[in-house]
Order: C-alpha cells, then sequence, then structure tokens
C-alpha cells in the first residue's frame, strides 16, 4: 500500500514525539498528537461519503485542525480544495459549482449561508471552529488510526483555483508528484531540517502557506509557528526563538516600518525568504542594513509550484529570482513564435518538471492553451536570464495585479462594474503601493445624464467580490485611452492615475 505524499510528509512522524504546531493560543501539538488527529479526521471523510478522488472544498479558519484536516484529505485519498475566507457567497458559488465537490467544509459561522447557498445539493456540510464545529466533535470519537488510501505519484492530491484573464477562475490540478517533488527540493535547498522553527503567518489556503511553508517543515520535521494571521508585534515576539520567516514582500516592508525590528530580535534567525509577488531591490537591501539578513527571493506560481530559488548557499541578488530549482526547467521564449531565446533577452517564461500541474480541472481547452505537448507551461510572466541561468522577472504578459500577495485579474473586476446600469464600460488597473505592492484603481466611463453613483459601483462589487479585489479608488472619464488597435492603454491610465 502507498500513497506518495502521505508516506513522505506524514507516515514518518507517527510516532514523532516532537512539537509540530505551536498555536497563538499557547497550545503546543506534538507530531505524533497531529497524526492521531488527521486519522480521527480521515475517519469522518470517509463516513461522510467521500471517496478516492473526491474533492473537499475547505473555507475555514487557520487552526491545528484544518492543517490536520489537510493531512487527512491526502491520507483518505481525496482532493483538497482550500478556498480564501475572504471569498463572497457568489464566489464560492462558483467554485462548488464547477468542482462538483462531495464535501463541504467551512466556519462554523458560515454554516447556514452555505447550506442555504448550496441547497439542492446532497453536499454535506462540516463545520470547523471553536469546540462546536460539527468535524471536530465527530472526530473526538473516532479511533486514532486510519490505513492511507493508496494514491500513485500522479493522482491529484489538490485543487486550487486561480483567477483567469478571461474573468473565470480556474482549478489548477496538483497531483502527489507535484507536491512532493517541490517539498523535497526546497527543504534540500533551504536547507530545512527538524532543528528549524517557522513563524507561519500566511494564509493556509495558497501555495505559499500551504505548500511551500507547510509542506517543507513536515517533510524537515520542524517546528511551526501557526500565527492566524500577519501581526508584526506576534512575529517581533516570535523571531528571538524562531529560525524561519516565509512570507510576501509587505511582511518585510511591515517589519521594516517598525522600530522594534532590530537586528538583535533575530540573532537565532537562519533564514527570510520571500515570494508570491516582486520583492523591490530597496526592500532588500534595506533588511540587510537593518538585520544583517540577505532575504532569499524565489518565485512560484500556483500551477507550478516553486520554479527557481536564489541560492542559500551563494550570492542572492535583489531583484532576481535566482536559478530553476533541481529537476525543474526554465526558457525563456518569444511570445509571438515560442521560440528559445538567447540569455540576456527577455521574453516569456516557460517552465517544465515535476513540478508543473496536470491542467485545469474541466478547462481541456484552456489547459492546452497554456500547457505544451512537451510539457513546458507559459506562466505569462516575462524575465530574462543571465548566461549562468539566474532568472530575473521583467513584467507580465497578462493582466494581473498582485496586491499584498494576492492576485487580482482586472477582467474579473470590469465584468462587475460592466454590469452595473448606467456603466458604459470600465478599466481596472494596479497602480503602486508602498503597503500592497499594487493597489485596485477602477476606471469608468458612466453613460451621458445617467444616474450612475460611486456608491453603486461599491455596493455591486461588494456584493459580489471579496474585499481584497475592491477597486480602492473609482476614476470617471468620458472615453478610455484606446491604441489605433482599439486596446484600451492601461499604462496610460496608471501613469495618470499612479502616485
Ligand atoms: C487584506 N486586505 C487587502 C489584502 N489583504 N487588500 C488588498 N490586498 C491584500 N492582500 C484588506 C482587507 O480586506 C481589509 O480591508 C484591510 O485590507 C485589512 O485587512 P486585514 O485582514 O487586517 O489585512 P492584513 O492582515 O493587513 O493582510 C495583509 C496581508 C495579507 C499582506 C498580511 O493580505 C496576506 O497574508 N497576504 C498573503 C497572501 C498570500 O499568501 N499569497 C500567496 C499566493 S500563492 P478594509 O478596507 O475592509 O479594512 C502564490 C504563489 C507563490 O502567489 O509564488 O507563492
Ligand atoms: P498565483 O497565481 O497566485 O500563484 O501567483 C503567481 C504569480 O505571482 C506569478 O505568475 C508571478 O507573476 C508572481 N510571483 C510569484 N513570485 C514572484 C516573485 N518572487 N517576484 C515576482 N513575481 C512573483
Amino acid at each position: 500500500m502507498t500513497n506518495t505524499l502521505y508516506d513522505a510528509l506524514f507516515a514518518p512522524h507517527e510516532r514523532n514525539p516532537a512539537v509540530f504546531l505551536r498555536c497563538d493560543d499557547g497550545t503546543a501539538l506534538r507530531y505524533d498528537a497531529f497524526l492521531k488527529r488527521a486519522a480521527q479526521l480521515a475517519h469522518v471523510l470517509k463516513n461522510a461519503g467521500v471517496q478516492p478522488g473526491d474533492r473537499i472544498v475547505v473555507q475555514a479558519p487557520k487552526l491545528s485542525d484544518t492543517i490536520a484536516l489537510y493531512a487527512a484529505s491526502v491520507q483518505a485519498g481525496a482532493v483538497y480544495l482550500p478556498l480564501n475566507t475572504a471569498y463572497t457567497e457568489a464566489e464560492l458559488g462558483y467554485f462548488i459549482e464547477d468542482a462538483d465537490p462531495s464535501l463541504i467544509v467551512c466556519d462554523a459561522k458560515n454554516e447556514a449561508a452555505i447550506n442555504m447557498l448550496i441547497s439542492g445539493r446532497a453536499t454535506p456540510v462540516l463545520t470547523l471552529g471553536g469546540s462546536s464545529g460539527s468535524l471536530s466533535l465527530a472526530a473526538n470519537d473516532m479511533p486514532d488510526s486510519f490505513t492511507p488510501v493508496d494514491r500513485a505519484p500522479d493522482d491529484l492530491a489538490a485543487l486550487l483555483y486561480t483567477s483567469g484573464t478571461t474573468g473565470r477562475s480556474k482549478g489548477a490540478m496538483l497531483s502527489h508528484k507535484n507536491l512532493l517533488s517541490n517539498a523535497i527540493s526546497l527543504t534540500n535547498l533551504w536547507e530545512i531540517t527538524n532543528q528549524d522553527c517557522l513563524i507561519h503567518a500566511l494564509p493556509i489556503f495558497h501555495t505559499h502557506g500551504l505548500f511551500v511553508a507547510m509542506n517543507t517543515s513536515l517533510l524537515a520535521g520542524a517546528e511551526v509557528r501557526l500565527h492566524t494571521a500577519f501581526d508584526v508585534e506576534k512575529v517581533l515576539s516570535d523571531l528571538p526563538s524562531a529560525t524561519l520567516l516565509m512570507g510576501v514582500p509587505t511582511f518585510y516592508t511591515r517589519l521594516l516600518s517598525d522600530t522594534g525590528f532590530t537586528e538583535e530580535l533575530v540573532q537565532n534567525m537562519r533564514l527570510f525568504v520571500s515570494g508570491s509577488a516582486p520583492l523591490l531591490a530597496e526592500t532588500h537591501r534595506e533588511f540587510e542594513a537593518r538585520t544583517g539578513h540577505r532575504i532569499l527571493e524565489r518565485y512560484g506560481m500556483t500551477e507550478t509550484n516553486m520554479i527557481t530559488s536564489n541560492p542559500y548557499d551563494g550570492e542572492r541578488v535583489a531583484g532576481t529570482v535566482g536559478y530553476a530549482l533541481p529537476g525543474t526547467e526554465v526558457k525563456i521564449t518569444d511570445p509571438e513564435t515560442g521560440k528559445t531565446l538567447p540569455a540576456g533577452d527577455i521574453g516569456m517564461i516557460e517552465v517544465r518538471g515535476d513540478n508543473v500541474f496536470k491542467g485545469y480541472w474541466n478547462m481541456p481547452v484552456k489547459t492546452a492553451e497554456e500547457l505544451r505537448a512537451s510539457g513546458f507551461f507559459l506562466t505569462g510572466d516575462l524575465g530574462t536570464q543571465s548566461q549562468d541561468g539566474r532568472l530575473a522577472i521583467v513584467g507580465r504578459s497578462k493582466d494581473l495585479i498582485i496586491s499584498g500577495g494576492y492576485n487580482i485579474y482586472p477582467k474579473e473586476i470590469e465584468d462587475v462594474l460592466n454590469d452595473v446600469p448606467g456603466v458604459v464600460e470600465s478599466a481596472v488597473f494596479g497602480v503602486p503601493n508602498a503597503d500592497f505592492g499594487e493597489s485596485v484603481i477602477a476606471a469608468v466611463v458612466a453613460e451621458p445624464n445617467g444616474a450612475l453613483t460611486e456608491q453603486a459601483l461599491k455596493d455591486s462589487v461588494a456584493s459580489k467580490l471579496a474585499r481584497f479585489k475592491h477597486p480602492r479608488a473609482f476614476k470617471f472619464m468620458d472615453t478610455l485611452p484606446r491604441n489605433t488597435m482599439g486596446k484600451v492603454q492601461k499604462n496610460v491610465l496608471r501613469e495618470a492615475y499612479g502616485p
């Protein structure tokens, strides 16, 4: 009996007495106890009718039981589908419809709303959250061992939705092999061991917090300080006894804006990793000047897991994302012809390797557009490689805004705005923001003599989209700037409305 991910990440800890999770409330959960809890949860999944290959939708708070649920899902052979806790019911409805899960797990406080949302479906809803969650309560009475369901390397372990340029989210199918190969590469490269203690302040519904941070810790047997959210004070208080921090650039700029963040606090720290959005070279330099540490920047995507990393031993160059991970190939191609370009030229970043996903759920056409038959995936990021293979990202060919590490696709917001009565058209774009890297602005053309108000736009967006996607300003214009081909010139808008 084999289960690729379970055997590598979880099984080795069944009798490990070391602390795995230290939670905000002061509780510490040992690895062996965590595995017992995961087994109890796996029994509940099975009793709820979850079959191997079934999807489990999880929109839940960041609790030790939520992480144990991920382990339980792997063990039960299911496909784990985590969702941003900020998503609205409208957004949730789409994911449930598209993924057709056989179980939904949500925060106890959202149970009634979700039951209403899915009325007509037979899918059971279980809850996590404090002592009252129905999933947690049911698990308490279950046996604490569970025989893992057989899963081969190419079987799916997770389905992670990522927005698309068409406005429709796409489910990236990630196999056991995709996740494990990447965890092994990163753990080796960053020299993570059971002597490490990671400050985990990222959300656990994305690749960064769930796979990069959690899978590497599990593989190494490291301790994880589980912060429910990023809070500068809490990070400052854990830094002296931790060794690792993984974060988005906003973590680092916020730490630097706090005078309490000093070199003295980070004496025990071994590594600071940044990713999910560009780290300004200026932040890199300021961080080194303040702490003596050079942040290690790496690059990845939901579809590919991590692709490149600056070296652990070796030059970490600000403004670059380092070299392809072992077993991962990166090339730069001409976006028009697909031909490989020489070192130094700018083009599309393509990637191939065990880390690359198996395609988009139920979207064979989209998959064929972005994943070549040769196995190379078109990232939509533009970059250039030096002669020795060091990669620098210089832009994006996809219309995407990254705010505080969250991806926001303008098309999705434009679709909502264009549906508001009185709107002729809209263009959503990102402008530089000191805290979030980029923030969202909407340019709107209203019908002449219409009664369109900013409030109507805000209300519509609020009812349909997660708060982090909401435009932070609306600019009313007579017409949108267009080029001779009729394409909206977002660069002109960015220049006009940027800081
Ligand atoms: C929160 N808000 C945001 C936001 N996060 N707005 C824009 N962009 C964001 N990222 C809004 C809230 O809606 C709220 O709005 C206000 O900001 C404060 O909310 P908060 O919950 O207190 O936010 P805060 O704790 O400050 O969160 C900021 C953050 C968080 C940067 C810590 O966004 C975060 O943890 N980001 C990490 C995202 C991540 O893990 N990305 C990895 C993707 S994987 P208001 O106005 O109502 O107050 C990937 C692949 C790879 O990309 O390579 O890793
Ligand atoms: P997501 O779709 O949420 O997985 O986000 C992936 C995107 O984040 C990539 O395609 C890049 O555009 C961006 N990204 C991730 N890491 C970095 C980085 N270190 N520097 C610049 N952009 C990054």
